[in-house]
């Protein structure tokens, strides 16, 4: 069999809350939901490039552009099927992991629907339960965020990250070690800190966080591995690792201790699984990450959460934490305190909802052959 049409829906979804990063704040995401069609069955995948090139270099835009251009024209032209093949032929167009990881992970359920197999079980996952912290943003004011975090806590969440930035750390790590000595606590700064904050940076050894991640910007490997010198904090790099060869140089130089892993940065499962298996054999756990995903990625997260090396706490929170009205039916919940039940049905397990695909969608492209 052949894909015989690939649909591209260009999203918009308001947020149930602001979220703000060192990068700035957001009240929506824009998004691209890819929907492979082969012989009657749907292949789901989300992109998750956003809307302004901050976390990364690629936007929607230019992840449509890809898509439309490129990445469908290849399956067309080569008669793709299989997702691994598309991971070896996608391969001679550079970069743009995003809008690569977004086809990709559709052709992966897709695949997984014709095995009538859940994905995790595709995937070789070995549990069918996932630990699920959350994300909180910056907040107006310490208060504020206290706030926050005691709700997240009332529902569930066992894990808490925060966001920093200069001006915004030492003191709210402070606030909430007072208030909650034990709580399992990380920070994120999405690399806003430079070389010649690291003594400002090792205050926050103080704080017992689980994990530092980000402090320097993506591409400075060397400068990481001299702050983990200097640093009882584990450090966990995200941006920095764009491929198994950036999480090779990173823990053989010492730049981190921990790896975040998301799909999209690294362009795709079969990506993901080189970086986890490289860093199982290495003895570093990694975790996944989360890009505020509607509960189509959110889902597949769940899925790449199943695997052997993912040792802590993800982000991967519910549908409520993220959006008024998810994509899918049923929403993501907590299925007990810090945890979330992986869908057993096959391929992603939930029922994207076509009307609020719709309602959601700016701009649409159907691709034939
Ligand atoms: O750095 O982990 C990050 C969201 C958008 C861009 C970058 C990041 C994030 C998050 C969200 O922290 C985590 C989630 O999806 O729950
Ligand atoms: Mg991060």
């Amino acid at each position: 069999m052949a894909i015989d049409r690939i649909e591209l829906n260009f999203m918009r979804l308001p947020y149930v809350h602001f979220f703000e990063t060192s990068f700035g704040r957001s009240y929506d995401r824009t998004f691209i939901i890819v929907r492979v069609y082969e012989d009657g069955l749907i292949g789901y995948g989300e992109c998750v490039a956003e809307e302004k090139p901050l976390y990364s270099g690629e936007t929607t835009e230019t992840a449509w552009h890809i898509l439309k251009d490129f990445l469908v024209p290849l399956v067309f032209s080569r008669g793709i099927v299989e997702p691994e093949d598309f991971y070896s032929a996608a391969k001679i167009f550079k970069e743009n992991r995003m809008a690569k990881a977004g086809l990709e992970l559709a052709l992966w359920d897709l695949k997984a629907k014709k095995l009538g197999l859940p994905l995790y079980k595709l995937y070789g996952g070995i549990r069918e339960e996932i630990a699920a912290g959350v994300s909180a943003g910056i907040e107006d004011s310490i208060p504020d965020l206290l706030n926050m975090i005691e709700n997240y806590r009332s529902q569930g969440y066992e894990r808490i990250k925060i966001k920093i930035k200069p001006g915004w750390d030492i003191e709210v790590c402070q606030a909430i070690r007072e208030k909650y000595p034990e709580l399992l606590l990380q920070a994120d700064a999405n690399g806003i800190y430079s070389p010649e904050e690291a003594d400002h940076l090792r205050q926050l050894d103080a704080f017992k966080l689980l994990m530092l991640e980000q402090p320097y910007p993506p591409f400075d490997l060397w400068e990481h591995s001299q702050l983990q010198k200097k640093m009882s904090t584990p450090l966990c790099l995200d941006e920095s690792i764009i491929s198994y060869e950036t999480a090779k140089a990173a823990l053989e130089m010492g730049s981190c201790r921990i790896i975040n892993i998301k799909v999209g940065r690294v362009g795709g499962v079969v990506e993901v699984r080189k970086i986890h298996d490289y860093c199982q054999r290495y003895g570093v756990g990694v975790w996944c990450g989360g890009m505020l995903e509607s509960g189509i990625g959110r889902a597949h997260n769940l899925h790449i959460a199943t695997l052997p090396d993912f040792k802590y706490p993800n982000d991967l929170s519910a549908s409520a934490r993220y959006y008024q009205e998810d994509l899918i039916e049923p929403p993501i919940v907590l299925s007990r305190p810090g945890h979330v039940r992986v869908p057993d049905g096959p391929g992603i397990g939930v029922n994207p909802v076509e009307d609020r695909i719709e309602k959601a969608t700016l701009k649409k492209e159907v691709l034939k052959p």
